[in-house]
């Protein structure tokens, strides 16, 4: 018996996400919401409307929910929403990732395929682990922060909420991404990271600070 789980979001995070919870199969998506309410189908399932149809939903019975949208800041206010509504989160975690027993995860978490979370790693609330992404031990990822496709963070890395590592990032042991900071694709950080920049090459180096309205990817 599958539980029925709304899905918020229908672009491209989405479709990875209904597939890795198709490949889990304790849930099956029941529908979709997005802001973009053009009538059409995301790998064969029907988007019925925006959030504002979640209450009506909560009210017909469903109770779960997962958040499948790849801005952080976004993803975490739509995730409030639902959460306030009284919507459970589910996690999406891919039967070919390998999570180790002793890691611990949030709620809304999304672990696609070929990631690795090794011994005593933390993944907060809503943060995603993508493709081929790989979390050392005793790592701490914050809530709602995104480590992009093919990353690999050394034993102890810490990664502040809301933080984005682009794809390819490499982290040396130890090293705290500030929250906010992105990372752009294939840099390597070798010290701090403070909260709010962006941080570009190798050894990464900080070249600006981000506007707070900027949405990360
Ligand atoms: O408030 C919202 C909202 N705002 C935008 N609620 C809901 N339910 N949906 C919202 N959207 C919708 O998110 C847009 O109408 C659009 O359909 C979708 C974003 O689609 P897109 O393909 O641009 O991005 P994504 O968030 O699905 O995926 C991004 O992040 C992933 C992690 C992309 O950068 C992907 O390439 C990446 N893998």
């Amino acid at each position: 018996m599958t539980t029925p789980v709304v899905l918020l979001g229908a672009g491209g995070h989405a479709k990875v996400v209904i597939e890795l919870i198709r490949a889990e199969g304790a849930y099956e998506v029941a529908a979709l919401l997005d802001a973009d309410t053009t009538p059409r189908q995301v790998l064969g399932l029907p988007v019925i409307g925006d959030d504002d149809r979640l209450e009506e939903l909560r009210r017909q019975g469903l109770t779960h929910a997962f958040v499948a949208l790849g801005g952080n800041a976004l993803r975490l206010k739509v995730a409030r929403k639902a959460q306030a509504l009284g919507f459970t989160l589910v996690n999406a975690i891919s039967p070919a990732a390998a999570v180790s027993p002793t890691a611990r995860l949030g709620v809304g978490v999304a672990v696609m395929a070929g990631a690795v979370i090794n011994a005593e790693a933390r993944v907060d609330d809503l943060a995603i682990v993508n493709t081929g992404a790989r979390i050392d031990h005793d790592c701490i990822l914050g809530e709602s922060c995104h480590v992009a496709p093919g990353a690999a963070l050394a034993g102890c890395v810490e990664v502040g909420r809301l933080a984005f590592l682009g794809v390819g990032t490499a982290a040396i042991p130890g090293v705290r991404i500030g929250e906010a900071a992105t990372v752009g694709a294939g840099a390597c950080v070798v010290k701090d990271i403070p909260p709010g920049v962006l941080a570009l090459g190798t050894p990464a180096r900080i070249v600006r600070t981000l506007d707070v309205r900027e949405e990360q990817k």
